[in-house]
């Protein structure tokens, strides 16, 4: 992992982003691609479903459409254990998502006049499990448990047929469907499957969705993006990122740890520290080359680890890690700091904070009953995870009484008229100049 100095230097954002540049996602050639594949199966159905299937799964004549004994028996072939876990991460993400939906708000303007702010949920959600190199059945959770918060009444499910399966999708992926009682389920991927959520296959029954979320590799990431418009979709999710402001007083092995726990997911992932404490930084660079060493995944961890998008970064204080944090807003950001819970109001850019050192990412990743789907790329100097919101769309609901609209029937004439545009004041005033305003 490189050091980098930034002591006794004043950054800009720009110089501080150049500093540690993010692995750049190689999306112009995967979006011409995506957009190819969406359009085929837009055109061609459950044939181009099956023929992509074949080249991209290696998968032939498989069932597409998931039948319900299928995923009975994944449910029942669950190791308790692992179920028991699922159970609880389930229980978790639905208290944590039920905060998250807005309650409906009532305005008076004025006597007769209300407007209701009321978030209504789509109808019908598309999710995509990737099941490549990494097989997510937390996933699972994380995007149907707040669709079912929001109220969505049809949620669908799509992940690739896996060739060493038959044919079907992931077990675990299918049984922590079961245990949330989605039952429209898919065996498709990639591009393709995004592509059918969006403009639907009527041979497969499967209905066009509303919305289409979940994470994905760079095709996944550039599907959506050729189906904007057409559906509503979460944001993209791409490499990992994991951001560590820490001080003296932090544990250097709980900090390697936590930079190793995410580097595990992909070559191209962000591992950072950002400290003032010199001594901090070398224990960590330690710790860190010694569990890179022995961890499972030592290959992929090393990679990420020294590539130029991980770091350990030295700064002067703590007021210049928070800018550098804030400027580089991580998908996940974790505070290891002696006064970390007050110090968290200054670190106002990440997809999710981890205050204190017994809050590590992995933990957020299955069992805190946070989101684990968080902006990458430095989207969450704008964006947020995913959360029960995806799946409502605010909507304002006004009543007014005839005395209301009178107090303004004049101001909307007087508008209405400037902009040229007199049939929207007479629609005014046909209330006013009838004889009888309770008969039209
Ligand atoms: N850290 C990943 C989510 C995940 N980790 C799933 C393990 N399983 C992106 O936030
Ligand atoms: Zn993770």
């Amino acid at each position: 992992m490189q050091k980098i100095d930034l002591r006794g230097r004043s950054l800009s954002t720009a110089e501080m982003l150049a500093a540690v540049p993010r692995a750049e996602a190689a999306r112009a050639e995967a979006l011409a691609t995506a957009a190819q594949i969406v359009a085929d199966v837009r055109e061609h159905g459950e044939k181009s479903l099956r023929e992509q299937a074949e080249r991209f799964d290696r998968v032939t004549d498989h069932a597409i459409r998931i039948p319900a004994e299928h995923v009975a028996e994944a449910v029942a072939a669950l190791e308790p254990r692992i179920r028991a876990a699922l159970e609880e991460s389930i229980n978790r993400v639905r208290l944590a998502s039920q905060a998250q939906v807005p309650a409906s708000v009532a305005t008076t303007i004025a006597p007769g006049a209300q407007i209701v702010q009321r978030w209504q949920p789509v109808s019908r959600v598309g999710v995509y499990i990737p099941g490549g190199k990494a097989v997510y059945p937390s996933s699972v959770i994380m995007n149907v448990v707040p669709a079912q918060v929001a109220g969505v009444t049809q949620i669908a499910l799509a992940s690739p047929p896996q060739s060493d399966q038959g044919g079907r999708i992931h077990p675990t992926i299918l049984a922590a469907a079961g245990l949330l009682g989605v039952t429209e389920i898919y065996a498709m991927g990639g591009a393709g499957a995004i592509g059918a959520f969006a403009w639907g296959v009527p041979e497969l029954d499967l209905d066009p969705v509303d919305v289409v979320s979940g994470p994905g590799n760079n095709f996944v990431a550039s599907a959506k993006r050729a189906v904007a418009g057409v559906v509503g979709t979460d944001s993209e999710a791409g490499a990992t990122e994991i951001l560590i402001v820490a001080d003296a007083t932090a544990n250097p092995l709980y900090v390697a740890a936590d930079l190793v726990s995410q580097a595990e997911h992909d070559e191209q992932a962000s591992a950072v520290l950002v400290t003032d404490s010199a001594d901090l930084a070398d224990a960590v660079l330690i710790r860190v080359a010694e569990l890179a060493l022995r961890t499972r995944h030592s290959e992929r961890v090393t990679a990420a680890l020294d590539g130029p998008q991980s770091a350990v970064v030295l700064v002067d204080d703590r007021a210049a890690a928070a800018a550098f944090s804030n400027a580089y807003a991580p998908e996940h950001l974790e505070l290891h700091l002696a006064d970390a819970a007050a110090a968290a109001a200054d670190f106002t850019s990440a997809g999710a904070v981890f205050v204190g050192d017994h809050t590590p990412v992995s933990l957020g990743d299955y069992l805190a009953g946070s989101n684990h789907v968080l902006p990458t790329g430095g989207q969450a100097r704008y964006a947020p995870g995913l959360g029960a919101y995806t799946f409502l769309r605010p909507q304002q609901v006004i009543t007014y009484d005839r005395d209301a609209l009178s107090t303004v029937r004049e101001g909307i004439v007087a508008l209405a008229n400037t902009e040229v545009l007199p049939a929207h004041g007479e629609a005014i005033e046909a209330r006013f100049t009838h004889s009888d305003p309770t008969k039209a």
